[in-house]
């Protein structure tokens, strides 16, 4: 082993306590839906950077720490977002997408019009870091990044929803437009718009249901 290395921070819990918190956090993960409708109310910074520290503590290759997620709640912002996401989308829905995408899309009742991109109180742009720049402009390789990108991204929808709020997963296809926007340089590869915020008074979900434990896991 070559180091530093540094105790462990993990402590034993009783079985019957491991059992009540795991059925809890399923039972907590098994309420998260993906929003579409957002209140106009405003969110707090600090509540947001809780939820982006969690998403950063996530494994990643090498431990190189390829993500950089762009907070956005200024208001000209979100507006200059949502211009070129529903430019993108229209494109998209009127001539990029082929027929069965349409029609796997139906039940969601997902169209071009991006209203909540300017009425959710904050707009999360998650970068994938494809490569490193070392001192001289030299580029560093990065290991598994989108993996280790959609692991933070995965940990950040559920810390959002532990906090009480709700999100949505939007990727707006070709998605260049944020590092222009959001100034983000070249080595950055736009990985997908987490809108978080508070659920509107009247929001609705498809009504899906999740497919059986069975069908999604093989116990051997
Ligand atoms: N990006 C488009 C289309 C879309 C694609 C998938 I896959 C979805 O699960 C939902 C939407 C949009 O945001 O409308």
């Amino acid at each position: 082993m070559s180091g530093p290395f540094v105790p462990l921070d993990w402590k034993e819990r009783p079985l019957a306590e491991m059992r009540e918190r795991a059925a809890a956090f399923r039972a907590e993960m098994a309420r998260r839906r993906t929003a579409r409708q957002f209140a106009p109310r405003s969110v707090p910074r600090s509540l947001i950077e809780d939820c982006l520290a969690a998403a950063a503590s996530a494994p990643s290759g090498a431990n190189l720490q390829p993500w950089h997620f762009v907070a956005v709640s200024d208001a000209a912002t979100r507006r200059r977002i949502r211009e070129a996401a529903e430019a993108e989308e229209r494109e998209f829905y009127e001539h990029r997408a082929p027929p069965e995408w349409l029609a796997a899309l139906e039940p969601l009742g997902t169209n071009p019009d991006k209203p909540f991109l300017e009425s959710a109180p904050w707009l999360i742009a998650i970068f994938v870091r494809k490569y490193g720049l070392g001192a001289d402009g030299e580029r560093v390789p990065h290991y598994y990044p989108t993996e280790s990108v959609g692991i933070a991204t995965g940990l950040l929808i559920a810390a959002v929803h532990h906090a009480g709020l709700v999100s949505l997963t939007h990727t707006p296809s070709p998605m260049g437009f944020l590092n222009e926007i959001l100034e983000r340089p070249e080595n950055e590869r736009p990985f997908l718009l987490l809108v978080v915020g508070y659920p509107a008074e009247d929001a609705v979900v498809p009504d899906l249901e999740r497919e059986p434990l069975e069908r999604v896991v093989t116990f051997r």
